[in-house]
């Protein structure tokens, strides 16, 4: 009786979280003092197109904006997030991205976070360029949720992608070809194949849109492209605080935000969802596993709402779950009977509904390759 009287009054909450029920907004086109807290070379730059610079196109450079906390303490559990990015002007190299051959060599990138209060990048916001890994750059914070806009290869291809990071762990990565970061609007191809294209001038602001839903799915649209789409990443809710960093090195680039809005939505108790294998626009095994962990959080999720497709077909997976009627983690695991395809996109969709209002749709996305996952 007791757990009933506790389903039905979080079934409540979790019909706020199906409206309207917003913890906070954010909303700044920096024409204006956004009375933000910036740290290491990042700046507020005024005028009627005012922006924020994270980094100016310079070597050595490490910057963060803090967001003005505008959830007042809240849990927060959801959340969308849209602004206008520039990511170019590399002065690096002397060719100022108009050589021929390539050459050019912009770096390092950027990140958004939603990071834990407690964060060492926004407790130590005045680190700068000696800081970098409290300074967030293009790697993330250590804590929270993290979209990692990466534009240098380090080593072996690693860039350029967009991750996402979930507590500093890469829980999903587009690999693309070719310098999306140059190329125009709606041209963004995820592609796992190297080398890159030579990189052409881009001094247009570009759109961002990252969200991250009640159901734990994170979407990414970068130049009205979707790189991700509703992938789970086993984020909790949690207090944070969204935090923008840049970074550059011995190369440069611009890191400029422009047109900021954020809309939360507070902790409704609803599951938490990871995938078992990570979202891979690349390499992953044509033999791999498909498999989806729902953590119930109070309400109990409806077993038979449970649905598996795979390229656009239903599935049987094994269903396996422990714990108690309303903390249950439910494991769904499925192993196509031959190989999938090669070298293809491919696409699993898990549908489910926990026995009140709430109903989720998580996608793994993910590239077959030649048989080396970048990581498991
Ligand atoms: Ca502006
Ligand atoms: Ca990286
Ligand atoms: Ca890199």
């Amino acid at each position: 009786m007791r757990k009933t009287l506790k389903f039905i009054a979080s079934a409540v909450v979790a019909l706020g979280l199906c409206g309207a029920v917003k913890a906070g907004d954010f909303t700044h086109d920096f024409n204006t003092d956004p009375g933000a807290v910036f740290g290491g070379n990042a700046k507020w730059v005024s005028g009627a197109n005012g922006y924020v610079s994270l980094t100016d196109a310079v070597n050595i450079q490490a910057g963060k904006f803090l967001v003005p906390d505008f959830d007042g303490g809240s849990p927060i559990e959801a959340f969308t997030a849209t602004m206008k990015i520039r990511i170019d002007s590399s002065t690096c190299c002397g060719l100022n991205n108009t050589g021929p051959g390539g050459t050019i060599q912009p770096a390092d990138g950027m990140s958004f976070n939603f990071a834990n209060v407690d964060d060492p990048a926004v407790v130590n916001l005045a680190d700068g360029a000696a800081g970098f890994v409290a300074s967030a750059g293009e790697e993330g914070t250590t804590t929270g949720l993290s979209v990692c806009i990466d534009t240098w290869d380090n080593a072996g291809g690693e860039a350029p992608n967009i991750d996402i990071k979930a507590n500093g762990v890469l829980v999903a990565t587009a690999r693309l070809a070719g310098n999306i970061f140059r190329n125009p609007e709606g041209t963004l191809t995820p592609r796992p194949i190297l080398p890159l294209d030579p990189r052409t001038p881009d001094l247009n602001w570009a759109p961002l849109e990252i969200s991250l839903s009640s159901c734990g799915g994170v979407t990414v649209k970068y130049k009205g492209v979707t790189v991700f789409d509703e992938v789970p990443t086993g984020i909790t809710p949690r207090v944070g605080r969204f935090l923008m960093g840049g970074r550059t090195g011995g190369a440069n680039d611009n890191h400029w935000v422009d047109d900021l809005t954020i809309s939360t939505a507070p902790d409704s108790l609803a599951p938490v969802v990871s995938a078992k294998v990570p979202s891979t626009r690349f390499d992953v095994p044509p033999t791999t596993h498909i498999g989806f962990t729902i953590q119930e959080r109070l309400n109990p999720i409806s077993m038979e709402s449970i649905v598996l497709t795979l390229d656009g077909t239903a599935v049987t997976p094994t269903i396996t779950s422990t714990g108690d009627e309303g903390s249950r983690a439910i494991v769904i695991d499925y192993l196509p009977p031959a190989a999938l395809s090669a070298g293809a996109d491919h696409t699993a969709v898990l549908q489910f509904a926990d026995v009140f209002t709430l109903t989720c749709e998580v996608k793994n996305l993910f590239t077959t390759g030649g048989g080396t996952m970048l990581f498991l």
